[in-house]
């Protein structure tokens, strides 16, 4: 036991005398290392201003060069209040990204080491505090006053005047329920639904009789306020129009709505964007399964005069619902006098 002890205790002076020996080359090693440390600071610092310089380039060429894709200007009225909130909102936060940008990045190379200075003790300034604090809340408060404005515009009760459709998402499409003639869209009760009445149209409600689901082409009308109710039957979906602006959540359980004014009807907006072929679109914005790509629709904006002839064309649900109880029934008839002949041709 004594030799074991002894043994460690020889060790153990052995490595504090290594270690006294090497203290002086360690020292020396943390020189060399400080000076390595301060050339790589010079080097960050310059990198720095290297990075505001191209980071701001690269900035500047990618707006410049990928504003053709941003969205089109809005094609309806609260869209033009949404693009002058946007603009508002950028005036007020780009001189101030851009000064705190170039601040950050000049006194990264302004204040690297250098050894004949002394870092300056600076703690405490409540003026400076006061404005950094004061300013941007009155201007938060103001640009979030604006959008509670804008968004009670946007989802507030709609007009009189108003045309009142209904969108449903369910995976993968889009259906849309017009009110028909007497403006208003018939109850719905999810108990109802059944493979003959997948939107579980309430048929006691009257409204109900006269509203007619778009087949193919969907019809708007301009300068017209269109109250869109929008549900889901099954998984979250999102409502979007990109040429108005539109966009809102279509989620199970729970409607939401959005309310536009279309300020641009499809023929003028072939013009604009001298494009023949141009379509207002309808999407699902909001990735709801393996067929999400495929909830695209298209639409025409017209003159309120072709709208009401197209409405007019439509063939309610109720209507198409009965001529195919009709039908079936008497395709059943049809089959039991079949049957029936056939017994008496037998018996014969
Ligand atoms: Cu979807």
């Amino acid at each position: 036991m004594m030799s074991i002890l002894s043994i460690i205790a020889i060790l153990f002076v052995l490595v504090i005398i290594f270690q006294i020996t090497t203290a002086g080359e360690q020292l020396s090693g943390l020189k060399d290392e400080e000076e390595e440390q301060r050339r790589w600071d010079g080097i960050h610092s310059k990198l720095f201003v290297a990075f505001l310089v191209f980071g701001m380039i690269g900035a500047y060429y990618s707006i410049a060069s990928y504003s053709d894709l941003f969205l089109p200007n809005g094609t309806s009225i609260h869209g033009v209040l949404l693009d002058s909130m946007m603009f508002w909102t950028l005036a007020a936060i780009l001189p101030i990204f851009v000064l705190t940008h170039i601040l950050l990045f000049v006194f990264a190379y302004k204040y690297r080491y250098v050894e004949s200075r002394k870092a300056f003790y600076y703690p405490h300034n409540k003026k400076l505090e006061m404005i950094w604090t004061i300013i941007p809340a009155i201007v938060m408060v103001l640009l979030v006053a604006e959008g509670m404005r804008n968004w009670f515009k946007i989802t507030g009760p709609a007009s009189e005047n108003a045309l009142v459709i209904e969108a449903t998402g369910e995976q993968f499409k889009w259906t849309i329920r017009f009110s028909g003639e007497d403006g208003d869209l018939g109850r719905k009760r999810v108990r109802q639904i059944s493979a003959q009445n997948p939107y579980g149209q309430d048929w006691t409600d009257e409204a109900n009789k006269d509203d007619f689901i778009a087949a193919t082409d969907i019809y708007l009308p301009v300068d017209r306020e269109i109250l869109v109710k929008i549900n889901s039957h099954d998984v979250l979906h999102s409502f979007f129009l990109p040429q108005f602006d539109v966009k809102m959540d279509a989620v199970p359980g729970i409607p939401t709505q959005f309310k536009f004014t279309p300020t641009m009807t499809t023929k003028e907006y072939r013009e604009w964007k001298d494009d023949p072929q141009a379509m207002f679109e309808l999407a699902c914005t909001e990735l709801c399964g393996p067929s999400h790509w495929n909830m695209k629709r298209t639409f025409f904006v017209v003159e309120q005069e072709e709208y009401e002839a197209w409405a007019k064309e439509q063939q309610p649900y109720y209507e198409q619902m009965k001529a195919a109880e009709k039908e079936a029934a008497n395709k059943q008839i049809g089959e039991l006098l079949i049957d029936k002949n056939e017994v008496a041709d037998n018996s014969n």
